[in-house]
């Protein structure tokens, strides 16, 4: 019997698992996504062409793959028909390729506007969301009065959602929030029309059959560990389980069947919306990595806070996923950098600390290693050995700190530009 092979983010997203994914998709027969919802927005570049995928699973570009959204999922009906028909208009046919399980969860027209309201009622501490409804969803979910996309079979379907709608109303009422979602739900209704097209099936059965099938199947993580509704920087995170245990839970497959386990980091790092982050550049070094990174949210646009790569961070989130190989994206972006610096530790109130605490407070200080740059185009070797001896010795004090070995370099948003080792 075959295992799930794991793909998910070690930082706070857009380390850039969209394109590996699509480098890793030929090696698989089935790829799904386990978590997350719209709030992601996985940036694929192939000949000469810009896709952004939000919903549906990266391997969807590579013909004869199946595509599993899994019930971990969160799905937009909306979003998600715009996001096929951009698809279908580009020459994929997804109709034969998709898979939709049951027990996802639907995100309702008012579930983006509890989403605006809540963070309108935050003020100042608002979260920063994406605005996509995600968290409001996985409150119904958790809290027994989510609809599911197996609802759409219902005679009842109709009353389910009245009935969620209007305990809506009520919250937004009570939070004094304007709205007008008439539009929406017209388009809402639609869409959720065009999604009945779709496979709608019971995806743990079809998971674990193809597995004992022998059909190799990559799990598809949306945006980071340190945006993990458990072990992120509470409650500046996503509302789901993006850690590797999300691929149990999300997809219906028992630990014991989890393969590898693929962690993917920048080599720095990147955040959007609030919350902690400790090696946050606010200086020209800062700017330089936006500028040259392109560090826009791929969903949002919103620009990306920029800082130098976190050790203490990246071997907590290997940590917790019991991460097996690295893969590191982005490095092209330093090449022009005199120095590199990576924090090892955190000085905290006097002591130091390998660990990432429980809350990260102000008084939070970086110790950094620094490091020589490689002052040099990485996209002109075609090979590890190649490569200079300064990026070399970046990437073995990666794998001496963690441990785990590196075996995917992006060094460029091609997917040609990859060295695999
Ligand atoms: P939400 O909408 O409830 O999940 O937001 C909660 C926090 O999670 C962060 N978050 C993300 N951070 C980075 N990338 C994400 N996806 C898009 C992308 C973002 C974009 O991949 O480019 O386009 O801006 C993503 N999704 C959620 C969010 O910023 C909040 O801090
Ligand atoms: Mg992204």
């Amino acid at each position: 019997m075959k295992k799930v092979d794991v793909i998910l983010g070690l930082q706070w997203g857009d380390e850039g698992k969209g394109k590996v994914v699509d480098v890793l998709t030929p090696r698989y027969e089935v790829v799904a996504r386990f978590q997350g919802g719209p709030n992601a927005g996985h940036t694929l570049e192939f000949n000469g062409e810009k896709y952004v995928l939000r919903s549906i699973p990266s391997g969807i570009f590579q013909g004869g793959k199946t595509n599993i959204i899994g019930n971990g999922v969160v799905i937009d009906a909306v979003l998600f028909r715009e996001e096929a028909e951009a698809l279908a208009a580009s020459g994929h046919d997804l109709t034969k390729q998709l898979c939709i399980s049951k027990k996802a969860h639907l995100i309702l027209p008012t579930h983006r506007m509890l989403d605006a309201a809540y963070e309108a009622a935050k003020g100042s501490a608002k979260i920063g969301t994406t605005g996509k409804g995600i968290g409001p969803t996985y409150t119904d979910k958790v809290s027994r009065n989510g609809m599911r996309v197996g609802d759409l079979l219902s005679p009842d379907f109709e009353s389910i959602y009245a009935a969620a709608k209007a305990r809506h109303e009520k919250i937004l009422k009570s939070l004094d929030y304007q709205y007008d979602i008439a539009e929406l739900e017209k388009q809402w209704f639609e869409a959720v029309k065009y999604l009945r097209r779709f496979h709608i099936i019971d995806s743990e059965y079809f998971v674990n059959d193809c597995l004992s099938q022998d059909k190799s199947v990559l799990a598809e993580g949306a945006q980071g560990t340190l945006l993990d509704v458990d072990f992120g920087s509470y409650p500046f995170v996503t509302s789901s389980n993006t850690v590797c245990a999300g691929v149990c839970t999300g997809l219906g497959v028992a630990p014991n069947r989890i393969g590898e386990v693929f962690g993917i980091f920048k080599a720095y790092c990147t955040r959007v919306g609030s919350g902690p982050f400790p090696t946050e550049l606010f200086d020209e070094t800062g700017e330089r990595l936006c500028d040259i990174g392109h560090e826009f949210g791929a969903v949002t646009g919103r620009r990306r806070r920029c800082g130098w790569l976190d050790m203490v961070a990246l071997k907590y989130s290997i940590m917790v996923n019991g991460v097996t190989q690295l893969i590191m994206m982005k490095s092209d972006v330093m090449n022009d950098f005199d120095t590199i610096r990576v924090a090892t530790a955190y000085e905290i109130g006097g002591r130091t600390t390998s660990e990432f605490p429980y809350e990260i407070t102000g008084d939070l200080r970086p110790v950094y290693t620094e490091f020589e740059g490689w002052k040099c185009d990485l996209r002109r070797y075609g090979s590890y050995e190649e490569f200079p001896e300064a990026f070399k010795r970046y990437v073995e004090f990666i794998e001496r700190q963690t441990g785990v070995p590196v075996k995917i370099i992006s060094v460029g948003p091609d997917r040609g530009e990859t060295i695999v080792r």
